[in-house]
């Protein structure tokens, strides 16, 4: 079955936005926008997965709503809403509880990773995540979802729930006038210098919002001196910058470094080479700050202003919310009727 391209993607309201947030997802979104018809998501029931404060989630909610906006994304020709406003979500989540296997779950790294060590004492929310993401995602039959490279594998889940979907039910698919399946199994789009920008303090280090250095990351509220700050200390190693892309082989810090300028600039990794190679690193940085603060410096003010516009950020996540919610509602009716629910 051949299914319309829609774009969904979401960014989890956990604070600290950052450069990686950003370049791995959020410019995407953005570009995205002139091409296709896009869905973006505060996903507030994911950030509930571990210990948060109330009052901070709900200003982190109205946050990476001016984040996205900031960044350039258009609510009004696009949607953009916060999860816990439509329940279909939820809804959709439990079914595909029911069709995701525990043995696929098991084989998420992210979930090792974030629980740690204490893994039975982990929330149940931390361990079903990439099942609700992939209702996240299939509530409105999305078929492009651009995110982060450490994403890849909730994506493939979300394929393999879509596909065992879909061959599960399929006699109760095409009886419905549905085709051959229901769901599209949904492709991510990892693309650029940048899809994984690693710590300032380690480049082997995935840049978090959860590392306890505000130094390993620039935070998208960062102003002109916190940006060239942390870009100056940012680790390096004592060679000079390599003229072709082989040379940055076991130099994670300098790879992650160009990366960043690249994906900031437009131009490739072997441009920025080209322009830089030979010389020092702390001309490179200096160039750098100057990129960076060029760039980030208007969003994190834009960012500023529109967060504390409560009654504007509020009425941008209740329309787009009531937008989103008119393409999951019959999405989920039909599931219903799908499974055998009377509705
Ligand atoms: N370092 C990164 N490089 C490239 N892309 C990244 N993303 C996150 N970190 C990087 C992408 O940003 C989008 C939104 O991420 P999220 O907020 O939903 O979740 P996350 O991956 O859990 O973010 P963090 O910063 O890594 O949070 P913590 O510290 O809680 O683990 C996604 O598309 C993601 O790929």
């Amino acid at each position: 079955m051949a299914f319309k391209e829609l774009v969904f993607s979401g960014v989890q309201p956990t604070g600290n936005l950052h450069l990686g947030n950003y370049l791995g997802a959020i410019v995407k979104f953005v570009e995205l926008q002139n091409s296709h018809d896009c869905i973006y998501c505060v996903v507030d029931m994911h950030a509930i997965t571990q210990a948060h404060d109330p009052k901070q989630l709900v200003a982190n909610i109205r946050e990476v709503t001016a984040a996205f906006i900031a960044c350039g994304i258009d609510p009004k020709k696009h949607i953009v809403f916060n999860q816990s406003q439509v329940a279909e979500h939820a809804e959709l989540a439990w079914v595909f509880n029911c069709v995701a296997r525990i043995g696929w779950l098991n084989r998420m790294t992210q979930f090792k990773e974030k629980a740690g060590k204490d893994r039975e004492n982990a929330s149940i929310g931390l361990y079903d995540y990439p099942v609700l993401m992939a209702a996240d995602i299939l509530v409105y039959r999305a078929t492009h979802v651009p995110v982060g490279e450490d994403q890849k594998q909730h994506l493939e889940l979300a394929r393999d729930i879509a596909q065992k979907f879909n061959n599960d039910f399929a006699e109760s698919i095409t009886a419905h006038g549905f085709g051959d399946g229901f769901f599209p199994l949904p492709e991510p789009l990892i693309q650029g210098p940048a899809t994984r920008v690693m710590s300032l303090r380690d480049g082997t280090k995935k840049m978090s919002k959860s590392d306890a250095s505000d130094y390993s990351r620039i935070n998208l509220s960062d102003d002109a001196d916190a940006i060239a700050q942390k870009v100056r200390k940012a680790k390096t190693d004592p060679e000079p910058l390599p003229s072709e892309l082989p040379g940055l082989d076991k130099r994670p810090e300098a790879a992650n470094l160009v990366g960043i300028y690249a994906a900031l600039s437009g131009a490739t990794k072997e441009k920025v080479l080209s322009d830089f190679g030979g010389g020092q690193f702390s001309q490179f940085k200096a160039s750098l700050v100057d990129l960076a603060v060029a760039k980030l410096g208007p969003i994190g003010a834009e960012m500023k202003k529109l967060s504390a516009d409560h009654a504007y950020i509020d009425a941008v996540l209740r329309d787009g919310s009531d937008r989103a919610r008119a393409i999951a509602a019959p999405n989920m009716k039909a599931v219903k009727e799908i499974v055998g629910f009377l509705n």
